[in-house]
């Protein structure tokens, strides 16, 4: 130990037996192994050879990281700005990936990399290719060297990707109307499954009602529910509904699920009845 070993040089054994002097020797031999032993501010006290001082790591600032949110498609670039008063070495950048949120990673490198700035103190570093499987927990993480040598690494940053879409629910049905039977109820009960998306999940549905068979919705989702009911649709024989899924990414199934035709009619039947022989008409409003 450092003071252990100050302690030996500075320790009573060395210091002149003479009265005040000696009590005086003994208080600076205290004095410094009190320092030594953790008295003084940490930014004074020099690191041994070997370990990285924390000087420059506490400097050191991230920011800026892209992309934000779910990643969907691939190759995609990444990018992180670093800042140290110091100054950095561009040509030092490296990065490495971790597919299973970090538990793992690759080897430190630079495939892809570029580094610059107008300033050496800020960096501005940008991986382009990256190509990772679809995951919530991808994450990447930065280093770079500073003018001083120490090497300054980045938190890990994380890269949620998902290019699949999600899938349709399995069924579309209704439970308050039978497709192609006529009904007097204009309101359609419909109900469906969840659908499936294995890694940013089901954000919702577009649901649309309209004439044609075979209408794809557009974005955005509608509802996030299992079941709806439609609006009072006119008397017609050709109400159909059409539901199409969205995932947390935003990705769109490419098809849709398609239910009809719905035959409404809300009308109660008018019949006229003439008796031929003296013409008079008796009318059935219905009522
Ligand atoms: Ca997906």
């Amino acid at each position: 130990m450092i003071g252990d070993g100050l302690f030996r040089v500075t320790g009573a054994r060395r210091c002149p037996q003479r009265g005040g002097f000696a009590l005086r020797c003994l208080a600076v031999s205290l004095a410094l192994v009190l320092l030594v032993e953790g008295a003084l501010p940490p930014a004074v006290i020099a690191h041994p050879v070997g370990m990285s001082p924390s000087r420059s790591l506490l400097l050191a600032t991230w920011t800026d990281f892209q992309p934000q949110g779910w990643i969907t498609a691939v190759p995609f670039a990444a990018s992180v700005a670093v800042s140290e008063p110091v100054g950095l070495e561009p040509l030092s950048a490296e990065y490495q990936t971790s597919a299973d949120g970090g538990a793992s990673w690759t080897d430190w490198g630079a495939t892809n990399l570029a580094a610059g700035g107008a300033v050496s103190s800020t960096q501005s570093i940008t991986v382009t290719g990256l190509a990772l499987a679809d995951a919530p927990d991808n994450r990447i993480a930065f280093r770079i060297r500073d003018t001083g040598g120490v090497t300054l690494t980045s938190p890990p940053y994380t890269l949620a990707v998902d290019t699949t879409p999600p899938g349709n629910p399995a069924a579309l049905a209704s439970s308050s109307h039978l497709v192609g039977v006529w009904s007097n109820d204009p309101t359609v009960d419909a109900n469906w499954d969840a659908g499936t998306d294995a890694t940013s999940g089901v954000d919702g549905y577009a649901l649309l009602w309209d004439q044609a068979p075979l209408t794809v919705p557009a974005p955005p989702t509608t509802t996030a529910a299992l079941g709806e009911t439609s609006l009072p649709l006119a008397d017609g024989s050709d109400h159909y509904l059409h539901l199409r899924t969205a995932d947390n990414a935003g990705l769109w199934a490419a098809t849709a699920l398609h239910l009809g035709p719905f035959l409404i009619d809300t009308q109660p039947p008018t019949s006229d009845i003439t008796f031929p022989v003296d013409g008079v008409t008796y009318v059935d409003e219905g009522r």
